[in-house]
């Protein structure tokens, strides 16, 4: 594939007007005929051709105002239809028939089957492989759809905006037709028939309108459905209060799929979900997949107003709604869950998988300025860090005028496809800030780095701090400039308060915020009695790096006394993760591991406070991942001294706070009746938090085996489950659990992939061995995302030791399973293929064998754009 420009955007020379779309399905040849007004656009060359978007097409059929077209006025080539001699002012209407195989999609791109019904993802560029048209996002119009299938196999046809109406056809068949009043770009297209069953509610909207709401999903499934409901409608009302959006159409439909490519997708009125990210019930789902259902179901209605009616004009502009849409759902599970619990779980997701892609090969801009396949810029930046970037913004504005800018940005934008000079723009105006800086956001690649340190004059009571940022060169980009960066900040005296500074001078402060804006700054606060801990990027108001050499003493002192809970844990963290590395170092050299016990006192003493809630404190219990600690490490890295390292400073916390973890697992027992509440969710999370540290002080698998016996709920069965297999996985024991976890769920394939998923993650060499053969049981399926997700792709990400295996054989592994994938599904190969994006922090020999692996995909025989643009940019 070619590259795409941000610098060579144009409008179409032509206007599309309306659409009208029939489609009779069918299995293997399903007939989909498309009428399209158009006009050509003021100022276009009158000579211009009107050339449309195609992929893979059996056109059957080409009509220039109902009559034939002549041959010599069109060309088809493989992605392009071209048609001439076209009227100059004159609307005129083209009509293409084209002939789909929905059966034979295993990219899962455009129209296909899944377990017998009928679904469609155009997003980004699907509905080119459905027909010819203008797949763009800028191009918005109406669309009707007729359905016309078989009547017993498909008694459900929807598709996007409101029921006209239906009524038999024929012969054993039936058709029913939707009109979708408001424009909307191509990619927001989606048909879904088959047969389901249904989940009803209603909603009525906060001007009084009463909307349908229904959730299909296999039939019997229906109970599983009651929570994505529930959410649904607390996502609705939240949208009203605090962003004041009301929803636009008379029916919202959500379809649940067993086989999709990602989470989920934001059809206007007709969302369509992985199954995983909808069906839920205490026997089947963990706490974390009730809060996945809740924020993904929440993300997608928000794209209502956020990506649909305000959509992009390119696809440069992606994080337009991506970044945006993440924010609103961050903010929602916030108002519904613990915020500062909530937001230790974004940072933790935004380091772990963010900051690694934003320092390696795949580093990009958030909004990038080039592409060759727009489905693998569905990145973490864009999503993620695209998030963080709006929250910045409404840490620079303050609450009220940034709902200003919202407000205003809905108002001005509404029915445009915008971009994101567009949005900031809308915060300028309702703030009178210059957010020119602030923009490198977009527009820089890399994690920056800022770097502190700090002096107390007791004489004068002045304290001042230096700080300097430095952006990191990535890829395209080897000169940053300074960045706007806002630093929530406090200054914490000894006996736990906050200091109130005279005056603070060299930086520009606003309420708690430090705006960072030069290479270097110094701060100079006066006014103060006693040497103040200052407590930095609290709430992690700026996604960086921050290198602060701070004593232990003052960790533990801001871990202990911050008023902001995120602060604490922040502290905690950073206090243990120079441990970590030091361990991991010691490990490696064969040399003696200490661990400092102001950690262990501090940690212990958090996890035992009673007067915090229990999530938080099952955060603390969650120590740096070895992920973390290579990252912080940053090169040469050995995954196996980062385990061994780990592993001792664990048992070293397992054996001083056993007391404290015997008490925790015990006391917050979570049997009785379950409910997914966040309170609940988080005394479930304390005591499983607590278990394996006791399985390693027991040093035997009898506590864990116990509890997996005991769990009356997913959450508690699989934390047992996984501490058996991970701690223990040659016992008996563990090998009886795991073979009654089997036979209990063998009819559930979404509970099986937490099977794979633990077993895949069992540390140490045997892993791929078990993978392998996993990949050889009847519940496995090479042709379905979340089978291939849960086993393959959880051993490449989350298995360090065992897929970064000495000998190489890890990633040979993967190349192969990358090959076999691709011709069948380039997302999905693509996708976790990025599993290897950090390959050059290794240590030489495993480096080595990473990149022959590398070089055996990049040789493959007709690799897709996908997995070219991904292993080509890995290795440059
Ligand atoms: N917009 C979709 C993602 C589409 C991915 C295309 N490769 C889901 C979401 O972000 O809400
Ligand atoms: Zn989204």
């Amino acid at each position: 594939g070619r590259i795409i420009h941000l610098t060579d955007y144009r409008p179409t020379d032509f206007v599309l007007e309306r659409v009208d779309l029939t489609f009779e399905l069918d299995p293997t040849e399903t007939k989909c005929t498309s009428r399209m007004l158009f006009h050509r656009r003021e100022g276009a060359a009158v000579d211009a051709p009107l050339v449309l978007d195609g992929d893979e097409l059996k056109m059957t059929g080409l009509l220039f105002d109902g009559m034939p077209m002549e041959p010599g006025r069109f060309t088809e080539d493989n992605d392009t239809l071209t048609i001439r001699e076209l009227p100059e002012t004159a609307a005129f209407e083209i009509t293409v028939d084209t002939v789909i195989n929905p059966e034979a999609n295993t990219q899962l791109m455009g129209l296909y089957r899944t377990n017998g019904i009928y679904c469609t993802q155009c997003e980004a560029e699907g509905f080119r492989r459905i027909t010819y048209f203008y797949d763009r996002p800028d191009v918005l119009c109406v669309y009707t759809v007729n359905i016309i299938a078989d009547k017993e196999s498909c008694p459900l046809l929807l598709s996007n905006g409101n029921f006209l109406g239906g009524a038999g056809y024929g012969e054993g068949k039936h058709f029913a037709a939707w009109f979708d009043p408001h424009p909307k770009p191509s990619y927001l297209f989606a048909l879904v028939a088959g047969d389901l069953g249904v989940v009803e509610d209603t909603f009525t909207t906060m001007s009084g309108r009463e909307v349908a709401l229904k959730i299909y999903v296999e039939h019997g499934k229906e109970p599983r459905a009651a929570y994505a409901m529930d959410a649904l409608k607390r996502s609705m009302k939240w949208d009203e209060e605090v962003f004041s959006r009301e929803y636009d159409l008379d029916i919202f439909m959500v379809v649940a799929v067993s086989d999709f490519n990602m989470g989920a997708m934001e059809n206007k009125g007709l969302n369509v979900f992985n199954d995983k990210y909808v069906l839920a019930d205490p026997e089947t789902a963990t706490d974390a997949d009730y809060a996945n259902i809740e924020a993904i179901i929440a993300h997608e209605y928000f794209h209502n107003w956020t990506g649909n009616r305000i959509t992009c004009r390119d696809w440069f502009q992606l994080c337009l709604k991506e970044g945006l849409t993440v924010y609103r759902d961050h903010e929602f599970s916030a108002d519904q869950r613990s915020r500062a619990v909530k937001r230790v779980a974004e940072v933790r997701h935004l380091k772990s998988e963010q900051f690694p892609e934003d320092a390696g090969p795949l580093a990009h801009p958030v909004r990038p300025t080039k592409y060759r396949e727009i489905n693998n810029f569905y990145t973490t930046t864009v999503y993620e860090k695209g998030a963080e970037v709006t929250r910045m913004i409404a840490t620079i504005l303050g609450r009220d005028l940034f709902k200003k800018g919202m407000d205003l940005y809905f108002e001005r934008h509404d029915g445009d496809a915008a971009t994101i000079e567009d949005f900031v723009k809308c915060f300028e105006d309702a703030s009178g800030r210059d957010l020119g800086q602030f923009s490198l956001w977009y527009h820089q690649a890399g994690t920056p780095l800022v770097t502190v340190s700090s002096a107390f004059d007791q004489a004068k009571g002045t304290f001042t701090l230096a700080l300097e940022q430095m952006v990191p060169p990535t890829p395209g980009q080897s000169a940053k400039e300074p960045m706007h960066i806002p630093l929530r900040f406090g200054l914490l005296l000894p006996d736990g308060s906050e200091a109130t500074p005279a005056s603070i001078d060299g930086v520009e402060v606003t309420g708690d915020v430090l705006h960072l804006t030069k290479r270097k700054q110094v701060a100079t606060v006066t006014g103060l009695d006693a040497r103040p801990v200052v407590t930095l990027n609290r709430d992690f108001s700026a996604p960086i790096n921050l290198h602060f050499e701070r004593t232990p003493a003052d960790l533990a002192h801001i871990a202990r006394h911050d008023r902001d809970l995120f602060a604490r844990w922040q502290a905690l963290n950073d206090l243990a993760l120079p441990n970590l590395v030091e361990a991991s170092r010691n490990a490696r050299a064969g040399t003696a591991i200490a661990v400092n016990s102001l950690l262990s006192d501090t940690l212990i003493e958090i996890a035992a406070d009673e007067t915090l809630e229990p999530a938080f404190r099952a955060q603390i219990l969650a120590l740096p991942s070895e992920a973390d600690i290579a990252r912080e490490l940053g090169s040469n890295n050995d995954p196996d001294a980062i385990r061994a390292g780990r592993e001792a400073v664990l048992a070293f916390l397992a054996s001083e706070g056993k007391a404290l973890f015997a008490t925790l697992f015990e006391r917050h027992d979570g049997k009785g009746s379950f409910t997914p509440d966040a309170a609940s969710a988080g005394r479930r999370a304390l005591r499983n938090a607590a278990l394996p540290f006791l399985a390693i002080a027991d040093g035997q698998p009898a506590r864990a085996a116990q509890a997996f016996a005991d769990s009356d709920n997913m959450t508690d069965l699989s934390a047992a489950l996984g501490v058996l297999a991970h701690r223990f996985p040659e016992a008996e024991e563990t090998q009886a659990a795991l073979e009654t976890f089997r036979a209990r769920f063998a009819e559930n394939a979404l509970v099986l992939d937490k099977w794979f998923a633990i077993q895949a993650t069992i540390p140490g060499e045997g892993a791929l061995g078990r993978v392998q053969q996993l990949m050889q049981s009847p519940h496995f399926n090479a042709a379905n995302p979340n089978r291939v997700r849960a086993l393959v792709g959880t051993f490449a990400f989350s298995n360090p030791t065992g897929f970064n295996r000495l000998d190489g054989e890890g990633y040979r592994f993967l190349a192969s399973q990358i090959l076999q994938i691709d011709p069948k599904n380039p997302q999905l190969a693509a996708r976790i293929l990025t599993s290897m994006r950090s390959w050059r922090s290794l240590e030489g020999v495993r480096a080595e064998h990473a990149l022959n692996a590398l070089r055996r995909i990049a040789a493959g025989e007709k690799l897709s754009a996908d997995v070219a643009d991904i292993v080509e940019r890995m290795l440059n």
